[in-house]
């Protein structure tokens, strides 16, 4: 790790993860350091605020700066209640499908239409993977799981169009199989302010893979190949880009009464 152009974003006491092998959630911390470094953000003056579950690991303990780690699926009301307090911090969430759009899902809505100053990433591996498996807010239609043996028999909920329609400054959706993309939405993000939120579809080997029998690899190229601009994805595939690219005034300068030029 030493030498590694993240080397200084890293804590070395972290290492190896645990989050196990071919697991997207690797890919996706490394996209978010990325993304701060080429936005030029100050990690010294970042705060990153973690629900619970696998993705919700990504930040703490890795990362090299402020982190909280809160109650399953309360990490964007108290990541708003940073921001109130310190405006000049950067302020993030990471956090997975379940915890953010499931349990937490609430609070997602309701700081998308405030367009909250935050930042929120949500790694989508369709299921709560970290307590096994079960079927939640975002499975596909079909897809077995512990709780839904014979396929989920419900339709998922598309989180990216759901937040652009509550009004969020930014939308955008990728998978761990578009990193270069992912990375230049989260750069953008970054620069931006009121509410943003990018929605990462990711690979989880060993709740949904081992079921499919689909190696990490294997669950790339069918990310891959899946991906569709959006407007123009049918039934068996999957809307990735922007939803929504706006510059609202962000909660902050509406309290203040202050508008945008
Ligand atoms: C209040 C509460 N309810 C349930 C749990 C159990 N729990 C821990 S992690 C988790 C799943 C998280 O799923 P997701 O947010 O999708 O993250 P993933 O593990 O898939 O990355 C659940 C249900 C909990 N810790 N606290
Ligand atoms: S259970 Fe899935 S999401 Fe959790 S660390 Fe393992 S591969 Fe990653
Ligand atoms: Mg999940």
């Amino acid at each position: 790790m030493r030498g590694h152009p993240l080397h200084h974003f890293f804590r070395p006491e972290a290492l190896p993860t645990a989050f196990c092998p071919g697991c997207g959630n690797g890919l996706v911390a490394g996209a978010i350091l990325r993304a701060l470094k080429r936005a030029n953000v100050d990690f010294q003056k970042t705060v990153f605020v973690a629900g619970i579950g696998c993705a919700a690991w990504i930040p703490s303990p890795h990362f090299r700066a402020d982190s909280l780690h809160v109650a399953h699926g309360r990490a964007i009301p108290t990541a708003l209640g940073v921001k109130l307090r310190r405006p000049e911090l950067t302020v993030i969430v990471v956090g997975g499908d379940g915890d953010l759009a499931g349990i937490g899902g609430n609070h997602l809505l309701h700081a998308a239409r405030r367009n909250a100053d935050l930042l929120v990433v949500m790694v989508n591996n369709f299921v709560y993977a970290m307590t096994g498996g079960q079927v939640g807010p975002t499975t596909p239609k079909n897809l077995p799981t512990p709780t839904t043996p014979y396929g989920n028999p419900e339709y998922p909920m598309d989180v990216a169009r759901v937040v652009a329609a509550a009004g969020a400054n930014y939308v955008a959706r990728w998978t761990t199989a578009h990193l270069g993309e992912l990375e230049k939405a989260l750069t953008k993000a970054l620069s931006k302010e009121g509410f943003r939120f990018v929605e990462v579809v990711s690979q989880c080997p060993t709740r949904v893979g081992g079921r499919l029998a689909m190696a990490p690899g294997e669950a790339l190229r069918w990310l891959r190949a899946r991906a569709r601009p959006v407007g123009k994805a049918g039934p068996e595939e999957m809307e990735v880009g922007e939803f929504a690219d706006q510059d609202r005034p962000g909660l902050l300068k509406t309290l203040r009464g202050e508008k945008n030029a």
